[in-house]
């Protein structure tokens, strides 16, 4: 296997659990619109830009309607969001991370963000753990939604780190596919049921040591894709 020598993070549902917030603005704007969907429906939109789960949703919903329309939606819906994100403390952020964190510093691992968010920057910063990442790739700079690996891809490149020397963090089924097709070590954090495509799955972060992960990529036939 090849060193690794960064490892690049997703945003929601691996550092914090931001999906119940963007769940309950998207119901919200859904049942202004006189419909509702369901927590397993609201899987599908996870890792999946704002202005594409909102077309998901309309057309759970049966509902259409123009691009200007739809931008206003959006806008509306990240209002909500945001009030919600914006009480949020760094108790929140999920169990392990910041340790692991701390290993990856002390180790000189480079650490990188690779999120779908364009509230990227203000969560990191609110929760109080911006410093950790030397590069953030989020969706204010990306043109192309997982799982294309445009977003990873790019925050190798400004870690100056060849992607087969990266691990990439993720809790969407369409983010592990944008790592392996990146070239990139895909560690999925959830249920190995939705991730099992990744090298490798963890529940959560606690306790996770580096050179633990390190041994166990080891034994994979390294990049799948
Ligand atoms: P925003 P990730 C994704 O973040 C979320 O999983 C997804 O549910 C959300 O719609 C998307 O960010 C856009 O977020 O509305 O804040 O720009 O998982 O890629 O970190
Ligand atoms: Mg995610």
């Amino acid at each position: 296997m090849k060193k690794i020598s960064a490892c690049i993070f997703d945003l929601d549902g691996v550092i914090v659990d931001t999906a119940k917030y963007h769940f309950k603005a998207w119901r919200r704007l859904a049942n202004e619109l006189g419909f509702d969907f369901t927590e397993k429906e609201n899987e599908k939109l996870k890792g999946v830009g704002r202005i594409d789960s909102l077309k998901l949703i309309l057309k759970w919903g049966g509902v259409k309607m123009d691009e200007a329309s739809m931008q206003t939606l959006a806008a509306k819906k990240n209002e909500w969001y945001v009030e919600d994100v914006g009480k949020m403390t760094s108790d929140e952020i999920m169990i392990g991370v910041v340790d692991f964190l701390d290993e990856l510093q002390a180790k000189k691992i480079k650490i990188g963000l690779g999120s779908a968010s364009k509230n990227a920057v203000p969560i990191l910063t609110q929760l109080e753990i911006k410093h950790y990442f030397e590069v953030i790739m989020d969706g204010t700079n990306v043109t192309k939604g997982k799982p294309d690996p445009e977003v990873f891809l790019k925050g190798a490149e400004r870690l100056k780190i060849d992607p087969s020397n990266c691990i990439v963090f993720e809790d969407a089924s369409k983010g592990v596919d944008a790592a392996l097709k990146g070239g990139m070590y895909a560690v999925g954090v959830g249920k190995e049921a939705d991730l099992g495509h990744a090298h490798h799955v963890i529940p959560d972060f606690k306790d996770l040591k580096f050179d633990a992960l390190e041994s166990i990529l080891s034994t994979k036939e390294g990049i799948k894709q």
